[in-house]
């Protein structure tokens, strides 16, 4: 019962994936909620809204290009890649041959993980030995940037070094590489960019926009949520990848779909290293498609509140 209550997504969730209460709306009344207090929260701890502040509540994706002044941004570049190349002289990075999401492997100095072919490698921050990246950690501006998105600021110790390196599709798919939101109610994501990040590195892709609730919206997610349930009824149709994916509640969706729902077309975002990219992964994105073996390098941090339903911000 208290599930209903708490940020679970799966559908194989008893009360979650509810057949009958689904019927009667459970899944659109859940996002309703959360929303409300996402906004909620966010207008108690938000003092001023400035324009990327703005920009973000409008489109769901906001990008900050020359986010560092110079002088910050050259010694910590250094530090990262010195980061990133100690890492990898103690463990390479390699690709992935196996689909669907790989479980973390401990690392001396973070995890790896796949994503099928993708490489994602998270590389702790060590204050101490890392003060640039420790300074980055606590900036005030996407500190703000989270609190208008979830009405909360994302921990210190949920920043990290993050590597990507893509695999190739054809062996083994990124399911992070298809169009998707990752659950019911707003998260911060956000990804600063060291290094460049072209078309061909699988650049962040995003459909401004799709994160707001539109009628169009709830309806396609009750459609969504009611296949979950029927798949879940339904033990013995479909594979076992086709199933996972209905009922895991990070709903994919096709380009067709985002036109009935009114959406413009995802765009990507490759950009210029030091620039930040910050976005409402409530709103349908994906990494972009790349070249086998493009790395992308990035500071990055999230926020998925645990509580999607507290009414306080902080
Ligand atoms: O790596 C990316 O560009 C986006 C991947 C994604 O879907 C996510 O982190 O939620
Ligand atoms: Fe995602």
């Amino acid at each position: 019962m208290f599930s209903i209550l708490s940020a679970e997504k799966a559908f194989t969730d008893p009360w979650v994936g509810n057949s009958r209460l689904n019927h009667i709306g459970l899944h659109t009344l859940r996002m309703r909620a959360a929303e409300r207090c996402a906004r909620l929260r966010s207008r108690q701890v938000v003092q001023s809204m400035d324009q990327s502040s703005n920009e973000l509540l409008e489109n769901g994706v906001v990008v900050l290009e020359n986010f560092l002044p110079e002088e910050i941004f050259t010694p910590l570049k250094q530090e990262v890649e010195l980061a990133a190349h100690q890492a990898e002289k103690s463990v390479p990075l390699e690709t992935g041959t196996t689909m669907g999401f790989g479980s973390k492997i401990e690392r001396g100095w973070g995890f790896d993980r796949f994503d099928g072919g993708t490489l994602n490698r998270f590389i702790e921050i060590d204050g101490r030995r890392m003060p640039q990246c420790g300074a980055f950690a606590r900036d005030p501006r996407i500190l703000g940037l989270s609190r208008v998105i979830t009405g909360m600021p994302y921990r210190e110790n949920q920043v990290w070094l993050y590597q990507t390196k893509n695999g190739d599709e054809r062996v083994a798919p990124d399911l992070q590489k298809v169009l998707h939101r990752d659950t019911f109610f707003s998260s911060m994501k956000f990804w600063y960019y060291i290094t460049p990040v072209e078309e061909k590195d699988g650049p962040f892709v995003y459909v401004p926009g799709s994160h707001k609730l539109t009628r169009e919206r709830l309806s396609w997610e009750q459609e969504k949520a009611l296949a979950a349930c029927a798949t879940i009824a339904n033990p013995g149709a479909g594979s076992a990848h086709d199933r996972a994916l209905a009922i895991g509640g990070s709903f994919r969706i096709s380009e067709k779909a985002l036109g009935l729902m009114k959406l413009p077309r995802p765009r990507l975002y490759p950009v210029a290293g030091n620039t930040l990219v910050i976005a409402d992964t409530l709103g349908f994105h994906r990494r972009g498609d790349a070249v086998p073996g493009t790395v992308r390098l990035a500071l990055y941090g999230n926020k998925r509140p645990m509580l999607p339903f507290s009414l306080l911000g902080h």
